[in-house]
């Protein structure tokens, strides 16, 4: 595999809990089916073993509707974790829950502070740089406290205001690192010039909840019902597993935010 992607090995996941529909959501319409959830989520852990993950499954907890939605409360790195500080007060607490998990597998964990906001949604990877989105949940101050954190760590970062872009609530809800120099980004986003040095797949506005896909080691995982990005995947020689996700978009989720890989 090119070294410029990363290798992932492991993923924390959590179960969905019962009262799941009780989360945040924009989306008008029916409430997630629990049951379907259920199936959509094993499937989602599935996926990830193919992958050759190994999983760290939390339990549903039910003092968190949302927090089934991990990627939120930290951003990894394969040698330290920032833990978060969600920009949702109902999601605050969703923080604490992770950290013990996290110290079994990586020595230093460092956090956004107040009155900085950030949510993991909001940061993209790609290689030795990070994209992060100063969006409605990630303010001015966490996105500057992460990128001080990364730049002492040898990392480099451009920040990314997706506030007048509506209907993107994470800016991975709108782009996705493939490796290889290469970036899935939503049209709604593509303008930005901090991506002008990386070649972009362009997924249209009709598409683009698929441009939230994830590189996983060999694979990519997107949303099954997007056949034009699929096809496009498929072409460049991408190894496409489309996976059914329609529950836990009505809660305004996508793929990536169901795990913390590293
Ligand atoms: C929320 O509004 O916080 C959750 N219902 C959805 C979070 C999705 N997370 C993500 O895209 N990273």
């Amino acid at each position: 595999m090119n070294p410029e992607v990363t290798v992932f090995k492991t993923a924390i996941v959590r179960k969905p809990g019962s009262n799941f529909f009780q989360g945040l959501t924009t989306v008008k319409g029916p409430p997630p089916d629990y049951e379907k959830a259920l199936g959509q989520h094993e499937a989602y852990c599935a996926a990830l073993e193919r992958c050759g993950l190994r999983l760290m499954r939390l339990p549903p907890d039910l003092g968190y509707p949302d927090s089934t939605f991990v990627e939120d409360t930290a951003v990894l790195t394969p040698d330290f974790a920032v833990l978060t500080r969600p920009g949702a007060r109902s999601r605050a607490g969703e923080v604490a829950t992770i950290t013990e998990p996290l110290k079994q597998f990586l020595n230093e964990i460092q956090e956004i502070t107040e009155p900085g906001t950030l949510d993991g949604g909001d940061v993209c990877q790609a290689g030795e740089h990070f994209f992060i989105g100063i969006s409605h949940r990630t303010n001015d101050e966490g996105a500057r406290q992460l990128s001080r954190l990364l730049a002492e760590r040898g990392y480099s970062s451009s920040l990314i205001d997706i506030r007048p872009i509506k209907g993107i609530l994470h800016l991975k809800s709108g782009m996705a690192w493939l490796g290889e120099g290469r970036l899935v980004v939503s049209q709604l986003l593509a303008a930005f010039t901090s991506f002008r040095d990386y070649e972009l797949i362009p997924v249209s506005g009709e598409e683009s909840y698929a441009a939230n896909c994830v590189r996983v080691n060999e694979y990519v995982l997107l949303p099954a019902g997007f056949p034009n990005v699929a096809s496009r995947l498929a072409r460049m020689g991408y190894k496409a597993l489309p996976l059914e996700i329609s529950e836990f978009r009505k809660m305004d989720g996508g793929l990536s935010c169901l795990s913390l890989r590293f």
